[in-house]
């Protein structure tokens, strides 16, 4: 046990590297630091499993700062602890373009960070999804390889977020006792005390989703370890509310909103300086307290060193396969099951709705890809995301490959990301497009992280039907290509289905939406060969009789109104060509004169999509005429809407004359 002088110190250093990172910035979040320094203290030198020489190593410990803004917690202690990347020198670029300290904490910048957090609420339910993964892999590969905890540290503003409830409640349906939240309980938020805007009472309300909770002095060593401990031992997750002061040590500051967010000056720090008793300058560490924090990191080794050798003695399959997912490398047999389900889909002919075609792709592909992950918002019917067989998670069980995430869209997608972060599964969704705008928060994250999520978001258009304009997607499709590195996919067919499903697994370092529809759609692809024509984001589904006068482009639903369209306008006498493009992303990533070949240069172009313009004129030019929709929809059958809307063969073709006839 350190005495309480030596834990003082060691937590008096991540005080001043915060304060004094922050001065040095002239901006950042000391409050939050100086305030859990305890809590952060004592989980590092004594309760949290993890390696610094091995910041990868699978089965440590996983920690999240949901509170990103106090990044400089984490900072120190990763610096402190012993992770070589994390130098004094970083330290010192707090904040500065380039360097291994960010703002906030961003996972693909530094080593040692478990997440990107920033967003308040994200954290916290990205580490439920951490938590679901440490179980699931622990029925597959058994306790010996997984048997780790998920410790998270959140501010009264990740509970304020609604997310967290939806956390609190995944996570205690699920029983994830290997969840300890410990929330920096310091009743101060941006605009000033939290009671001038909540009363809620956490400890009750996370105890009705079926939590331990507890209040201890967050200040007090022997305290917070003895809650931990306890935590360990309990059977559901846990709640640890650590009554803290914000900006602890600063004679002035301490307790007030004014230590949240901004530097404490210079005469405040030294102030600070002078009552914590601490004589270094700044980014110096005295030797017996970095001593002290490099031995704690230096302890974990050992554990790391035993779990080596018990994943050296696991049986050679057992080990290849753990080692395999953990890479988040694909099973070979996948492309094959890509080709089957082509080749089924073309025998089988006829029309089929791309939800139904994407649960065939999962009924080929789920058998060779046993990291996949599948679920449903409460939508499991509608979204068709779980394959033949496939069998629900249970609280007491976590062998099976589906999850019932019930209505609860945000904290799915940021599970996710938590799921994917672990490593060792590949999680994807079901959810309708119009409610993508509830998960929009943690795919931007998925897509600013590079991971690997699929979201299957059904229900694509104004084709829904009855359901009215609160469930027809207009502006989605738009919205989430705006997201950079998202993969947003709008598959045609069966074919193109099973292709952007194998783009969207082989897309590793990024995230994909695949936007299926309602209704059925006939299949017009017949080739089924392993080409994956998709794969260029747009290509030429018809050609033209003879020299195209005119080209249609569309995706999804409206590619076969297009190809109704062409045959209208070639019975006509105009040779017409139609340009199917699932992605737009991979379309634009391709070289100017590539994509120019594909648009073409017939003198009509029209394009057709049942949603907003926008976005379009980046593809075919804001030459080209559009038809699509201008406002939201309305309640009646899917094919009266497109008739209704001007959604029809009759109007792209008429549009095309139209060009001509301008041409
Ligand atoms: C979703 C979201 N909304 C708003 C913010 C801006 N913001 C950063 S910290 C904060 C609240 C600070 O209060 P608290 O969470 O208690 O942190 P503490 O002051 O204790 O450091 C807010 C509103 C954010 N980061 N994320």
């Amino acid at each position: 046990m350190l005495s309480r002088t030596s834990h003082d110190r060691m937590a008096n250093a991540i005080r001043f590297l915060a304060m004094d990172a922050v001065e040095a910035a002239n901006s950042g979040h000391p409050g939050l630091p100086m305030g859990a320094a305890d809590i952060a203290t004592v989980l590092f030198t004594k309760v949290l499993k993890y390696d610094p020489t091995r910041p990868f190593w699978p089965d440590r410990d996983r920690f999240v700062l949901s509170a990103g803004h106090g990044s400089m917690l984490l900072y120190s202690v990763l610096h402190l602890a012993g992770y070589e990347k994390v130098t004094i020198e970083e330290i010192k670029r707090f904040r500065k373009l380039g360097s291994l300290t960010p703002g906030h904490p961003e996972n693909f910048v530094t080593e040692g960070i478990e997440t990107t957090t920033g967003p308040l609420g994200q954290g916290i339910a990205t580490a439920v999804g951490m938590a679901m993964a440490e179980r699931a892999l622990a029925a597959r590969f058994g306790k010996d390889v997984v048997d780790h905890h998920t410790f998270v540290l959140c501010s009264d503003g990740d509970l304020m977020e609604g997310i967290s409830q939806e956390a609190a409640d995944l996570a205690g349906h699920l029983k994830l006792s290997k969840l300890i939240v410990m929330w920096d309980d310091n009743g101060i938020s941006i605009d000033g005390a939290t009671s001038i805007s909540g009363s809620t009472d956490q400890l009750a309300r996370f105890a009705a989703s079926g939590w331990a909770t507890t209040r201890i002095d967050g200040h007090d060593p022997e305290a917070i370890l003895a809650a931990l401990t306890a935590a360990k031992a309990s059977d559901r997750p846990t709640l640890i509310a650590c009554r803290t002061v914000i900006g602890f040590g600063s004679p002035k500051k301490a307790g007030s909103e004014k230590v949240h967010g901004s530097p404490l000056g210079a005469d405040e720090i030294a102030a600070t300086r002078a009552a914590l008793g601490w004589e270094a300058a700044p980014f110096e560490i005295p030797a017996d307290v970095l001593a002290g924090w490099r031995a704690a990191g230096a302890a974990g080794s050992a554990a790391r060193a035993a779990w080596d050798a018990r994943l050296a003695a696991a049986p050679a399959a057992d080990r290849a396969e753990f080692e395999r997912r953990i890479a988040g490398t694909l099973p070979q047999a996948l492309e094959g099951a890509i080709v089957a389900v082509k080749q089924k889909a073309v025998a089988d002919g006829g029309a089929v709705a791309t939800r139904k075609s994407s649960e065939l792709v999962l009924d080929f592909i789920t058998p060779v890809v046993p990291e996949m992950l599948g679920g449903s918002a409460d939508l499991t019917g509608s979204n068709n995301t779980k394959a033949k067989g496939a069998k629900a998670i249970t609280p007491d069980d976590f062998a099976g490959s589906f999850v019932h995430w019930g209505v609860r869209e945000h904290g799915m997608a940021a599970a996710m990301n938590g799921i994917t972060l672990h490593k060792g599964l590949i999680p994807f969704s079901g959810g309708f497009l119009v409610f993508s705008d509830y998960c929009r928060p943690s795919i931007r994250l998925a897509a600013l992280m590079g991971e690997r999520v699929i979201h299957v978001l059904t229900h694509d258009s104004i084709g829904l039907g009855e359901d009215g304009p609160t469930h027809q997607p207009v502006e989605h499709l738009a919205a989430l290509r705006a997201i950079p590195n998202l993969l947003v996919m709008r598959p045609a067919d069966t074919v193109e289905t099973a292709e952007c499903w194998q783009i969207a697994l082989e897309a590793e370092g990024r995230p994909s939406a695949l936007i299926l529809s309602r209704q059925n759609l006939p299949i017009l692809r017949t080739d089924a060969t392993p080409e994956n024509r998709s794969a260029g984001g747009a290509y030429e589904i018809v050609a033209a009789s003879a020299k195209a006068q005119a080209s249609l482009f569309a995706t999804g639903s409206e590619v076969s109104l297009a190809v109704e369209a062409a045959k209208l306008l070639e019975a006509q006498g105009v040779p017409t060509r139609v340009v199917s493009i699932p992605s737009f992303e991979l379309f634009l990533e391709r070289p100017a004169a590539e994509r120019a070949k594909v648009i073409g240069d017939a003198p009509a172009k029209v394009a057709v999509e049942a949603a907003i313009r926008m976005g379009w004129d980046a593809i075919v030019g804001s030459d080209a005429a559009f038809v699509g929709m201008t406002s939201f929809g309305a309640s009646a059958p899917g094919k009266d809407l497109f008739a209704h809307f001007g959604l029809t063969r009759d109007k792209v073709a008429a549009k095309a004359l139209d060009q001509l006839r301008q041409a």
